[in-house]
């Protein structure tokens, strides 16, 4: 039976960013739906904790954007994102992307409540990790081989993204090895074509 892969995605998660480019670098046919994840009580019954990205495959549902990734390489004949011989470094600097994104997210979900119910201490927290992790990254870089595509590249460009769209740039003259890389990675089709919008 041909395989009907849906990922449920929204206009501007950087998890769900992550698993659509890895769509289309590894060339894998599937169908998705831009939904709003705080109205669709359908998303339920595949995943409890209700996030998106989630990605069905006929009747198996796979959540976690490292998983749908994963899932999407494992299906893939083209090279893989998750050479053996990096497999933990690109693991860990993609756990290092996710908690930057997780960071921005929970910030930017801090920072529209009201008054009376923000925590400054909280947002505070989140931009102090914010600028450590940005700044972990920059003393740490070690230059990517440009002909090689990874998936750790792919979460820290998503991340660096996000952390543009709901924070700010500053980073980018603080970091000039990082910026220097995302200057160009930025310009590459598949982060062009899934630039985050907000509906
Ligand atoms: N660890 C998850 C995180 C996914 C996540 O936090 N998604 C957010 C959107 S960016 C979400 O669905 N939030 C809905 C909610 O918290 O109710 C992954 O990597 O996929």
């Amino acid at each position: 039976m041909k395989e009907q892969i849906i990922l449920y995605n929204g206009p501007n998660s950087p998890f769900g960013r992550k698993t659509k480019i890895t769509s289309l670098v590894q060339e894998i046919n599937l169908e998705e739906k831009i939904i709003n994840v705080y109205e669709s009580d359908f998303l339920d019954k595949h995943n409890p904790l209700r996030k998106i990205p989630t990605l069905v495959v006929n009747s198996l549902t796979i959540m976690d954007s490292d998983n749908i990734c994963l899932y999407l390489d494992s299906i893939s004949k083209k090279n893989t994102l998750f050479p053996k011989k990096n497999y933990w470094q690109i693991m860990t600097l993609t756990s290092i992307a996710n908690g930057l994104m997780e960071s921005v997210l929970e910030r930017r979900m801090e920072t529209v409540r009201t008054d009376n119910e923000k925590s400054n201490n909280f947002i505070n927290k989140q931009e102090t990790r914010i600028i450590k992790t940005i700044k972990w990254l920059e003393s740490n870089w070690d230059n990517y081989n440009e002909n090689y595509l990874t998936m750790d590249q792919i979460a820290i460009a998503c991340a660096l993204d996000y952390t543009i769209f709901r924070f700010n740039d500053k980073w980018k003259a603080e970091s000039s090895k990082l910026n220097k890389w995302f200057s160009e990675f930025i310009k590459k089709d598949f982060m062009k074509s899934t630039t985050p919008y907000d509906k």
